[in-house]
């Protein structure tokens, strides 16, 4: 495959819009498949999961090739639900463009807001399309306003919907200047365009002014892919998928205007630090980067890698990062929904699949020679977990279960994020929202029959002392049998927060031998690990040993560790312990109208509200701290108070003295006792 037959463009856009149903009418219209899909009958191409199927919404990033002309397109249909968007945002590194799909009907929101801001910060080449004509085209000119006041005067039509809405008129490259439009007159919006794309063009600008004659679209195509590279030009597309407005007008958009992999910015491929050049049109090295990982129970791991230089064969050894030892591919594929097909290469700027190579994971760079290593793809920016459930199998015995289908469930989505959490001995799965891990938890359930229960992640509180105290302990027993003999004195003091625990050694004369000296320390350690009021760490804290006894026989390493741990639970209870509970900051953006509720809520649970700031489409962005044992349940409170609209992301701030019930309830056990 030539690199000018490609595109490789992402459809992106707030759920519901029809990314999916337009997908599947190109895709037809193309003469790609036969049968014309529909999102509510599950029979789509891309929509092929059986969750995306049962939801009716794009669960998963799905990618799909459409043929047309001599052409070949690979558009990645994706999530437009808010919770879903890192998925989305994963695929970017395979793309060198967005397509902005909107409703004709609904203005924009905070969904495009970040995809349009995440295309522009991974520098990928963008164009709007602009969807359901068919339904009420009333709205279109305002929406093309809002557009151009919003994200900028780059975006402009490429064609426009006629009066009637029913089809839609060229405005670029056959324009036909007697055809009424619903917005401008087709001559207005052509000039527009073409006054936007020569600017980047200086000599071509002079010819325009100098001849003020037409330019041809061939005259115009560098200049525009310039201007497409730079964002100064962002053009605009209408379609209805239900009645096929507008299509061809779209595939032509498609592959003349949008750029082919050799005139995208190049990939954001990067090696100590500096962007790494690839050679796209010709090169003996092969370099891939794994964009998606999709796990499937009978085939195992799937990964699909954009090619970004030289060329994937089967047979193939490749290297995954700098590791030395090759794999061979054996057999390669390329997707189409839930249908594979075998194919022997995939060549620079194109997609291929790889199965059962369990050492690929999501984000690795491939290649073929050690020339490439240390080669790696610019981080993406997931948004921060904001919502995390801990996870315990039902059946006793499933742990180690539980376990692997996580991995594999997190291996496919990165933007959940699993850890396990050593002190509480939970296991935990953080994402963007209840939906967001509902339907990673039902997939467990459904693919891999793992039955689990969750409940909120146990709050993490540590235990420190507000003054200084001394505490002493002799550990004696020698009753029968070899002895036990160690007696340990110290002095403890507060330390500033955040300093965590020193240990000092003042002990001289050989009243402890040095030799013990770490078998005390390990005691304090043991006993600063499990607490001395609520079972939580204690912080902040320094020891100074500085005197004990020992007995020449009986002094053995468990007498020491055991008088550390008592002398030092000693000199706690004396120095008046507190609990120490998290607090966290929250970002918030709610409708305008909610502010006062949430505000209101916040400040009802020990919140503060550090600012706020008004943001397009009358909604609010605030920025407030609270603790985290008043946000148990949060993000069902805030859909509450907000009609689904408000999201929130929070991150720990630090650690502060807690009110006197909270002390009361940490100390009398369960954490999470009311
Ligand atoms: N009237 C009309 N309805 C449409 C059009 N395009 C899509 N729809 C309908 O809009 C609904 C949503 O379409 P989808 O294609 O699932 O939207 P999506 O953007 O993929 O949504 P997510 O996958 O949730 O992000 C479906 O009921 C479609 O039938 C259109 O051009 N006209
Ligand atoms: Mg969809």
């Amino acid at each position: 495959m030539a690199v000018h037959d490609i595109r490789n463009i992402a459809f992106v856009g707030q759920s519901g819009v029809g990314k999916t149903s337009l997908v599947e009418r190109l895709l037809a219209d193309s003469q790609t498949i036969t049968h014309l899909g529909s999102v509510k009958t599950g029979d789509t191409v891309s929509d092929c999961d059986p969750q995306s199927i049962q939801y009716q919404h794009s669960i998963e990033t799905t990618p799909v090739t459409l043929n047309w002309q001599s052409h070949t397109m690979n558009i990645i249909d994706t999530p437009g639900v808010l919770e879903l968007l890192g998925r989305t945002f994963s695929v970017f590194p395979a793309i060198e463009s967005t397509a902005l799909v909107l409703d004709a009907n609904t203005p924009l929101n905070q969904v495009s807001d970040r995809l349009f801001a995440f295309a522009q910060a991974q520098q990928k080449c963008q164009m709007v399309i602009i969807n359901k004509l068919d339904l009420n085209p009333d709205k279109v000119p305002a929406l093309v306003a809002e557009l151009a006041s919003h994200f900028g005067a780059e975006c402009l039509p490429i064609n426009l919907p006629a009066r009637d809405g029913e089809s839609v008129v060229d405005c670029y490259f056959e324009p036909d200047y007697v055809q009424a439009t619903l917005i401008d007159s087709v001559e207005e919006a052509h000039e527009r365009l073409i006054d936007q794309v020569i600017e980047v063009d200086e000599a071509l600008m002079a010819l325009y002014l100098e001849q003020g004659s037409e330019l041809s679209p061939e005259q115009l195509h560098e200049p525009f892919e310039a201007a497409l590279r730079l964002g100064h030009v962002i053009p605009i597309c209408f379609v209805s998928a239900e009645s096929g407005a507008g299509v061809d007008l779209l595939l032509r958009t498609l592959t003349e205007i949008m750029p082919t992999p050799a005139e995208g910015n190049p990939p954001l491929l990067v090696k100590n630090g500096k962007q790494v050049p690839v050679n796209i049109e010709q090169s003996d090295h092969s370099v891939a980067h794994v964009f998606k990982i999709s796990v499937d129970p009978y085939l195992g791991k799937m990964a699909y890698l954009r090619v970004f230089q030289g060329v994937i064969r089967a047979g193939s050894q490749l290297f995954i990062n700098d590791s030395n030892k090759a794999f061979k591919v054996s057999h390669l594929y390329q997707q189409q929904g839930n249908k594979r097909f075998e194919i022997t290469s995939a060549s620079a700027g194109d997609y291929c699949v790889l199965a059962k190579i369990d050492d690929l994971y999501f984000d690795a760079v491939i290649h073929d020679s050690h020339d490439e290593d240390g080669i790696k793809m610019r981080t993406l920016d997931f948004p921060e977990p904001m919502y995390s459930l801990a996870i315990r199998p039902i059946k006793r015995g499933d742990e180690q279960k539980l376990s692997e289908t996580l991995q594999k469930i997190a291996a496919e989505d990165p933007s959940l994020r699993l850890e396990h959490r050593t002190r509480t001995n939970e296991t935990v799965l953080s994402g963007q929202g209840e939906f967001h891990l509902k339907i990673a938890l039902e997939k467990m359930a459904s693919i891999y029959k793992l039955e689990v229960e969750t409940t909120e992640p146990d709050i993490e509180y540590f235990e420190t002392v507000t003054s200084p105290a001394e505490g002493r302990y002799r550990h004696k027993k020698q009753s029968g049998g070899a002895g036990q003999f160690g007696e340990v004195q110290l002095k403890i003091r507060p330390l500033a927060r955040g300093e965590g625990f020193q240990f000092i050694n003042k002990v001289v004369g050989g009243a402890i031998p040095t030799s013990f000296i770490p078998a005390v320390e390990k005691g304090i350690r043991q006993a600063i690990e499990e607490g001395a009021i609520s079972g939580n760490p204690i912080r902040d804290v320094e020891v100074t040993v500085y005197d004990g006894k020992h007995h020449p026989v009986d002094s053995k390493e468990i007498a020491f560790v055991i008088a550390g741990k008592r002398a030092f639970l000693d000199a706690v209870n004396q120095a008046s312990p507190i609990i120490l509970e998290p607090i966290v900051e929250l970002s918030l953006r709610v409708p305008t109208l909610s502010v006062g509720d949430v505000t209101g809520e916040l400040a009802g649970n020990r919140g503060v509200i550090l600012g706020t700031n008004a943001e397009p489409n009358n909604f609010t962005a605030l920025q407030a701290r609270a603790p985290l044992n008043e946000l148990q349940g949060y993000a069902q409170r805030l859909r509450a108070m907000t009609g689904g609209e408000g999201s929130f992301s929070m991150v720990l701030s630090h650690y502060e003295p807690a009110p006197h019930h909270v002390q009361l309830q940490v100390c009398q056990g369960g954490q999470n006792a009311e």
